[in-house]
């Protein structure tokens, strides 16, 4: 219902729109609706109402309750449900135990903060307080499990073109899950499955963007490594604005998979790469491989030269690339 109202407002957002005209549109009580316009005063959002005219939106908060991001989105799939928190652990744990229950493919969990973000392999991932976009999806693919860090791809094209589009900032995919720019990294992408052996049960798609950080919203340790959308732009940025394109671009770039392969989210993905022909060098499980970064296989794989000339596959690894100083980062 405070969605509802929330919807009505905003299309009124001009003019006052009365409580009886409200009252008969969604079909509910006048007392109901003042309940529900203070609840939406205590989310942050400032309506004022006067005795004759009733109520007008004046200030909508940059919060991402699943209400704000909601209203004026347009997808079938992504986001069909979103479930906003103000404090997680992770919200990929979160989004697993729903999923194991049941809950439907393209739903989004959200929080404002995460106690125990996490990245691959066990790492920590900062996640502090009103700061970032913090979300995961679920999908249930008609995919085969071997096929599914292919959606870490579609993930980071889909963000990329949402950063372009909301933020014009041109941040980069350093392979297989960052997007970086000025050589730091702005996003991480955590893509989980749980899998029989032919078939998917769900994957997990996470997605973590520094938007609003300064500097000293990171810890020290990352102050070399990571950046953020304002630090890049110099503008604080509206995070709904921001989830609502990537939630858009998710729904175009998966339905672009569906159609066409992925090659045509591949083609894409090399567009926007920092990777691609770069002197780098790549950690995969015990071993490291220095060569150029040549190409990305159908299956994701990072094909790299190696010296002596042949070719090296990749499936998981972190890649470091060589600066024009000749260190690597
Ligand atoms: C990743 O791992 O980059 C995946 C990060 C995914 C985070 C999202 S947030 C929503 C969802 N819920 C979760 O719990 N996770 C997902 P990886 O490539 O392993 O990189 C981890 C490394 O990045 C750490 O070891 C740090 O060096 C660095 N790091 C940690 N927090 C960072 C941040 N906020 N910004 C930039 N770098 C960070």
């Amino acid at each position: 219902m405070k969605e509802d109202i929330l919807r009505l407002l905003s299309k009124n957002s001009e003019q006052y729109i009365s409580g009886e005209e409200i009252s008969s549109k969604l079909n509910v009580s006048r007392t109901a609706i003042w309940k529900h316009i203070n609840a939406l005063r205590n989310d942050g959002y400032v309506i004022d109402s006067q005795a004759r005219l009733g109520y007008k939106l004046i200030y909508r908060p940059d919060s991402l309750t699943a209400e704000e991001i909601k209203s004026g989105l347009n997808t079938r799939l992504i986001g069909n449900k979103i479930v906003s928190f103000a404090q997680v652990t992770s919200t990929n744990e979160v989004a697993k135990e729903l999923a194991i229950k049941g809950e439907v493919s393209g739903t989004i969990i959200i929080s404002e903060q995460q106690t125990k973000g996490k990245g691959r392999l066990g790492r920590h991932w900062e996640s502090p307080y009103g700061k970032g976009i913090w979300c995961s999806v679920i999908l249930r693919p008609s995919i085969l499990p071997m096929e599914a860090p292919k959606y870490t791809f579609i993930s980071a094209v889909a963000v990329v073109e949402a950063i372009r589009e909301v933020a014009n900032l041109e941040a980069k995919i350093k392979w297989p899950n960052d997007l970086i720019i000025n050589g730091k990294k702005m996003c991480g992408i955590l893509t989980e499955l749980s899998a029989e052996i032919e078939r998917i049960n769900f994957i997990i798609l996470g997605i973590g963007i520094n938007v609003n950080h300064t500097l000293n919203d990171f810890p020290e340790e990352l102050h070399d490594l990571a950046t953020s959308v304002f630090l890049e732009t110099g503008n604080i940025q509206s995070r709904v604005k921001l989830i609502r394109a990537i939630i858009s671009k998710l729904e175009e770039k998966n339905k672009l998979f569906t159609n066409h392969g992925f090659s045509a989210i591949l083609d894409l993905w090399k567009q926007y790469s920092a990777t691609i022909g770069q002197e780098i060098i790549v950690k995969a499980q015990e071993e490291s491989y220095e060569g150029i970064a040549e190409d990305i296989d159908d299956l994701g794989q990072l094909v790299v030269r190696l010296p002596g000339g042949e070719t090296y596959k990749v499936l998981a690894g972190d890649v470091s690339i060589r600066k024009k100083t000749g260190q690597y980062a």
